[in-house]
């Protein structure tokens, strides 16, 4: 073991920013995806190449439930992109409650979302409550990108009362919409995308009681899969049926992912193949633990068994996306953590994320495939608080013993590196002397 003591700059630091403005990309790789906003209900979609991740976007909430506790408050939706799965752009908004013209425009109420490409055309499929009547409707809104610029329909699709919309276009070009509302209907669509062609046919009465709200439907080998949350004892778990035909009979086969551990109530996701892997987009509320309608994007891979059915997903915080060690790695989003406990930063601005508390000699956690590069880091720097000082262990490849100075406040502590490191490693940081140590992140220079 290489044992180095610190001798080089020791910087005092405000906390750490995470708000990114848009247009800028917003680096995380881990869960959940996207900060310095809520993004809930996020439907993945690939589109030249890219992820294109379609959520809505919760605020706090600015309007009440009929029974008085604060509501879903739910404006106008954003668009995010992605190639790599950790650096995300946001394209800013592309529809308002205030630019429907069928719509209410202060009813807060533009819930799941959902978007295809035809015949080169984007269609943005959204749910709305109309003016002048109650209950919910579906708008489309096209664009000529991906990104927009969106252009909502005059008028909410007929015969659809009801939300959360999803679209299937089959291999021969027909498609059909899922939606929930008094059960989950399905219907063939029109050609021109924005029309049903026929009568909707309820597609829950197959299924166990339970169905909830937010249908997604894909099909995969020639199968179709309806998946759905489903509350089967207090919260939403995510469910699937499978069936020959899109608009079913379905079967119900079990669940993609069990309910959330901390009682966010919600649930809602989309499955996406990109380059080889599938992945199941879901929502938490990380950033909002006591109010669980302030949810934000999470992704983690899926795996189909040979006969075509899901196996099931456990939530991870690491989450999917490639992390560079010369980012700020965000050693709370870990892979497996033993003895330490993770905390938020900065309670009066959650935004600010997470650190990592190891109270005692032996508390430790790992961060998996941090990579590395081409070229090994000289240096090594942590932004650490530690009252009482402190010796942590890194591995990543080899093993080297850092001394951590005393101090009261966040310090970005630098270092040499006493070995050469390079592509991909599991880091593995341990604290060996000392009590009460606080890092926030890590990076390699
Ligand atoms: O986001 C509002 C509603 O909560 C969605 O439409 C449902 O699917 C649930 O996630």
């Amino acid at each position: 073991m290489k044992k180095l003591f610190l001798s080089t700059a020791v910087l005092a630091m405000a906390a750490c920013t995470a708000v990114q403005p848009e247009g800028d990309a917003i680096v995380t790789g881990t869960n959940p995806i996207i900060t310095g906003q809520f993004t809930a209900d996020p439907t993945a979609r690939v589109f030249e190449g890219k992820i294109y991740m379609y959520p809505s976007h919760d605020i706090p909430s600015v309007i009440t439930h009929h029974d008085g506790s604060a509501w879903f408050s739910m404006p106008d939706y954003h668009v995010f992109s992605s190639e790599d799965l950790t650096s995300w752009i946001d394209h800013g908004v592309i529809l308002r409650q205030e630019d429907v013209p069928w719509g209410k425009p202060d009813a807060y109420a533009m819930w799941a979302p959902d978007c295809v490409c035809k015949d080169g055309k984007y269609y943005f499929y959204f749910p709305d409550a109309p003016a002048g009547r109650p209950g919910f409707g579906v708008g489309v809104a096209v664009a000529d990108r991906p990104e927009g610029p969106f252009t909502p329909q005059t008028e909410p699709i007929k015969g659809v009362f009801g939300i959360d919309p999803c679209v299937l276009i089959d291999d021969d070009g027909s498609s059909y919409i899922y939606w929930s509302g008094m059960g989950l209907s399905g219907c063939r669509l029109n050609d021109n995308m924005v029309e049903l062609d026929g009568r909707p046919v309820r597609l829950d009465r197959s299924l166990p009681e339970g169905f909830k709200e937010g249908p997604f439907a894909f099909k995969r080998d020639g199968k179709y899969y309806l998946t759905y949350p489903w509350v089967r004892e207090n919260t939403e778990t995510l469910a699937y049926a499978m069936s020959d035909s899109p608009l079913g009979p379905f079967e119900y086969k079990g669940l993609i992912m069990k309910e959330s551990p901390t009682g966010c109530w919600t649930n809602h996701h989309s499955l996406v193949e990109y380059k080889g892997q599938w992945y199941l987009f879901y929502h938490h509320n990380d950033y909002s633990p006591d109010f669980d309608k302030n949810r934000s994007a999470r992704i983690d891979k899926l795996y189909f068994n040979e006969d075509g059915t899901i196996r099931e997903v456990i939530p991870t915080l690491r989450g999917v996306g490639p992390v560079k060690a010369t980012s700020k790695v965000e050693i709370d989003r870990y892979s497996s953590i033993d003895g330490a406990r993770i905390e938020y930063v900065d309670t009066t601005d959650l935004f600010k994320g997470w650190k990592t508390i190891f109270t005692n000699s032996g508390d430790k956690v790992a961060f998996d495939e941090l990579d590395f590069g081409k070229k090994a880091p000289k240096s090594v720097v942590l932004c650490v608080k530690a009252p009482k000082g402190g010796e942590m262990a890194l591995t990543a490849g080899e093993t080297m013993t850092v001394t951590l100075p005393a101090a009261e406040e966040w310090k970005e502590v630098c270092m040499p590196m006493p070995f050469k490191v390079k592509r991909m490693h599991n880091l593995e940081m341990k604290l060996v002397e000392g009590t009460d140590v606080e890092i926030d992140w890590i990076t390699f220079r």
